[in-house]
This record gives C-alpha cells, structure tokens and sequence, in this order.
C-alpha cells in the first residue's frame, strides 16, 4: 500500500548565516524484519526528498514522498531536516543536518487525521 507523505516544521531553528534557514526534509526507511523475528534489521535507506524552502523557519513543503507501507513489516521512518546550503538542482539534499525525527511508519498510520507531530531532534554539527 503506497503512502503520500507530506511534510511542515515550524520554529524551525535559524542556522543559515545573513539570512534564514533553507531547509529540506529527506525520509528514510529501514525495514526487512518481521515483527515476529527480529534478524535482518537494515540500514536506513533514502526514499525522497521535499523540495527546498528558502529563508523560512515554519516551511510548508509541497512537494510530497511516497513511500510503500509494508503492514505486516516494523517499518521505521526517519525525517531529516538539512539546511541546503546548494541550492543547485544537481546538488545533493543531504548537506548540513538540522535535526531528526525517528517513527515507525505504523505510528503515523493510526495517528488521529494521518497527522503526527514530532519534535525534532537537533544535532550540532561544527
Ligand atoms: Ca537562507
């Protein structure tokens, strides 16, 4: 079963310099292990990108992910927010990590609304 997957942040911390961040979200997914027998636990694997917002701290990304929900699978999620940096079309989407949120793809399934709201787990980086 296929899932569109929409992305916003809001209070989005500022780390772009002489102006406001330019953020993009990158989903990941990990599967491959049955909930019934924990081997096999995969790496993360990129799935798709939002498009780049400039200079927004609440961006609204309209550009969505599509992901393949596996139901009889524990499938994780994780949601990278990066500041892109390079803003060129062939650049890479994973530039400078803002920050994370890790779910299963089952949480927001069964959220009220298919609406979930996280807190993102900020990383620093030098
Ligand atoms: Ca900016």
């Amino acid at each position: 079963m296929e899932l569109e997957l929409h992305f916003a942040c809001s209070g989005l911390k500022n780390v772009d310099v002489g102006s406001l961040t330019d953020s993009a979200a990158v989903v990941y997914l990990r599967s491959g292990y049955k909930s019934f027998k924990i081997s096999g636990r995969g790496q993360y694997k990129f799935v798709g990108k939002t498009e780049t917002i400039t200079d927004n701290l609440n961006p609204v990304y309209v550009q969505s992910v599509v992901i393949n929900y596996l139901f009889e699978e524990k499938q994780d999620i994780r949601i990278a927010v990066y500041q892109i940096d390079d803003l060129s079309p062939q650049a890479s989407a994973e530039q400078k990590l803002i920050g994370v949120v890790d779910l299963h793809v089952h949480d927001i399934v069964t959220s009220p609304g298919g609406k979930i709201e996280r807190p993102l787990v900020e990383y620093d980086q030098e």
